[in-house]
């Protein structure tokens, strides 16, 4: 499909690119939706960048800057091991105090005492920023995080590849090639990563279809994607001054067309955390076949106005998935079928 085909998807009737959708979509997994028991941690909220989307940073709009020792995380860890978390999500700010050594520290001691515990740990941008600051290609940084433990990489960072959005909304961070070349590596390295897209603030949808033809063009590369996530700009907390969020039907168009042209990448995950959990439940109808997982406590859209702080149980995950018609399926990180309720 090219560009302009891609982008004229936004004009049909949204039942008909639904369609469309839900016909990949059922042909990769039937009737199931992917949920998985994971936790996040995210050890540092002091950052070095100045992402105008964020209200996780410590800036101020959050004047609560906390750093974790070691000690501390690793408590973490072990709070979400015994709730039962079987990935642990590792993400924070670009902090100097939280370093190559500092991670490579925790991912080890993590692998030592939790061998079993899937560790999805830093995002393209992370891995950009600790090169930059140990002066280490980042190859150097994606070695070192295989050899003490890390098992695949988190989606985020990429945002919208349009350099020009980027300067606007996150001058500094990781350029679109850059982001995409350490991904590239990691596949290379025969490790899986997922892949992001921040939508919702002021990027068109012309940037849109850009991004994940992008995303499309790698995957074909490399089939290294394991999942792909729209994530809906939330709000509040920030200095992008964004007074309307994009519409229900503009949200589902806009993952129905993630399915669409992301036909080579395997799943397509609506995060209740962005959604909420009633607009994820709807997606499934829409091309997405997965919701992310219980989390336990969600630091980074929950400071920006998302109510996924909490996270959320096992239960009432199963439960809306039974309640909307699907076969709930409890995965690992890697997409291999724990159990079917
Ligand atoms: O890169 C920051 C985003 C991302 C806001 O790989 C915001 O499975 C919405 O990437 N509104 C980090 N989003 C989170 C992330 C992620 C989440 C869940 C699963 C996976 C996965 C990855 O959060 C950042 C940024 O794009 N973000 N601020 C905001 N106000």
């Amino acid at each position: 499909m090219t560009k302009t085909e891609a982008i004229n998807l936004y004009t049909q009737d949204i039942y008909e690119i639904g369609e469309k959708a839900d016909r990949i979509r059922r042909e990769f997994h039937q009737d199931k939706v992917f949920f998985n028991s994971n936790a996040h941690l995210n050890p540092t909220n002091e950052c070095v960048d100045t992402c105008k989307f964020c209200g996780f940073s410590a800036h101020r709009k959050n004047p609560n800057p906390y750093t974790m020792t070691l000690h501390v995380a690793l408590k973490q860890v072990e709070c979400a091991v015994k709730e039962g978390a079987l990935e642990i999500h590792i993400v924070g700010a670009h902090n100097p105090k939280c370093n190559l050594d500092w991670y490579v520290q925790l991912f080890s001691e993590i692998k030592k005492q939790y061998p079993q515990l899937h560790i999805k740990a830093l995002t393209a941008a992370e891995v950009n920023y600790l090169a930059d600051l140990h002066q280490l290609s980042f190859k150097a940084v994606l070695e070192k995080m295989i050899q003490s433990g890390v098992d695949s990489m988190p989606g985020g960072g990429a945002e919208i590849f349009d350099e020009e959005v980027r300067r606007k909304i996150c001058k500094g961070k990781v350029d679109s090639c850059r982001w995409i070349d350490i991904h590239r590596h990691w596949h290379k390295l025969g490790k899986k990563s997922n892949c992001t897209m921040l939508f919702g603030h002021i990027e068109s949808r012309e940037h849109r279809i850009d991004h994940l033809l992008r995303l499309q063009e790698l995957q074909e590369e490399t089939n290294g994607f394991n999942a792909f996530i729209p994530l809906l700009f939330q709000t509040k907390n920030n200095f992008l001054n964004i007074q309307e969020s994009p519409t229900g039907q503009e949200v589902l168009k806009t993952i129905a067309i993630s399915r669409i042209l992301l036909h080579n990448i395997p799943h397509i995950k609506a995060y209740w955390a962005t959604l909420g959990i009633n607009v994820a439940m709807v997606a499934q109808e829409f091309g997405a076949d997965d919701l992310d997982g219980t989390i336990q406590k969600e630091s980074i859209q929950s400071a920006s106005g998302s109510k996924s702080a909490q996270g959320i149980t096992k239960e009432e995950l199963i439960s809306q998935i039974k309640n909307a018609g699907f076969i709930p399926i409890e995965r690992d990180t890697l997409y291999r079928e724990i159990a079917r309720y």
